[in-house]
């Protein structure tokens, strides 16, 4: 089924502190993602980069916390940008570090509520990215999405989100590194973390059909955020958090095509790719071909399972 693709560049460089996120967006355009997109029959509409309003000030009681009020104009521009987006077509926000997603992701479930379906979040990352405003201690904001999505206190100073994402909705792939205080938020919740001890163990088609089931069984819209550390860093050097043990290609192209085959999927996000740290362009070669697999390249076409 042919989609009509909304790319929304989202060069946002405030969520961490390793400057060079903000060139995702043009290393996604250089690298072919609306050729790619286009060639496997969808339609493609490249809306440019999203412009935050000027900061406002902004500020809360964690020190270690920067760029707040940075965040805060991405986090409300974003939010439009996508909930509109939304309307229209698949959105595809091209990062950026993942501090977008607390835009992007609040845009969805505005969307979401208004539609009266059920929202679910499929995380890939190697990180939980389930702090607070509170509990931060790098101070980086690009940890704290989904803690926001899923509606945790602490977060005062940003708009209220929308339609906060109950925890079982939540599904998290890849992750190994998080910290004490996200491990023990996490528990308290229903968040699904297939860490990568999972994945060894079962393989991550089992847990990711499971999942898949369940978005199925109640109509839900899938959103989608791929944070390029998901990745083993040994295929995809170009990004500022990488932590030994990721996905593997097949891995990750298992997943897009898995994602795919579901047709569940209504919005997707491409995070932390960091332009000046890749190789020849091969980080965002990659990203832009898991998102071919994930909008339906297959070498071959073969009845499988129906889901
Ligand atoms: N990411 N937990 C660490 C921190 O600084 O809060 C790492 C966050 C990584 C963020 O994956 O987008
Ligand atoms: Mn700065
Ligand atoms: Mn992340
Ligand atoms: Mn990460």
């Amino acid at each position: 089924m042919s989609k009509h693709c909304i790319l929304l560049g989202a060069p946002v460089d405030e969520g961490q502190r390793r400057p060079g996120c903000l060139m995702g967006p043009a290393a996604y355009r250089v690298a072919g993602l609306a050729e790619t997109l286009g060639a496997l029959g969808h339609s493609v509409e490249d809306r440019g980069d999203v412009k935050p309003a000027p900061g406002r000030g902004e500020t809360c009681a964690n020190n270690a916390v920067h760029h707040l009020p940075e965040v805060i104009a991405w986090t409300e521009a974003l939010a439009g940008a996508t909930s509109a987006a939304m309307s229209d077509g698949f959105p595809i926000i091209m990062g950026g570090d993942h501090a977008l997603a607390l835009g992007s992701v609040a845009g969805v479930a505005a969307h979401a509520k208004a539609t009266g379906r059920p929202l679910f979040v499929i995380w890939l990352d190697a990180h939980s990215d389930f702090h607070t405003l509170t509990t931060t201690q790098s101070g980086n904001l690009h940890g704290t999405p989904m803690a926001y999505a899923a509606g945790l206190p602490g977060f005062d100073p940003f708009p209220p989100f929308p339609a906060p994402i109950p925890s079982g909705n939540i599904c998290m792939f890849g992750i190994r590194s998080v910290d004490p205080a996200e491990h023990a938020a996490l528990e308290a919740t229903d968040v699904e973390v297939n860490d990568m001890r999972v994945l060894d163990e079962r393989g991550i088609v089992a847990p990711l059909r499971e999942f898949l089931d369940r978005v199925r069984a109640v109509n839900g819209m899938l959103h989608v955020s791929l944070d390029v550390d998901f990745l083993d860093p040994s295929i995809a050097p170009a990004v500022g958090t990488t932590v030994p043990g990721g996905t593997t290609f097949r891995e990750a192209h298992l997943v897009m095509e898995l994602l795919h085959e579901s047709g569940l999927v209504t919005s997707l996000d491409l995070v932390e790719l960091n332009p000046f740290l890749d190789d020849r362009g091969r980080t965002a070669k990659l990203m832009v071909d898991l998102v071919g697999s994930l909008m339906g390249r297959k070498v071959f076409d073969r009845p499988t399972r129906s889901f």
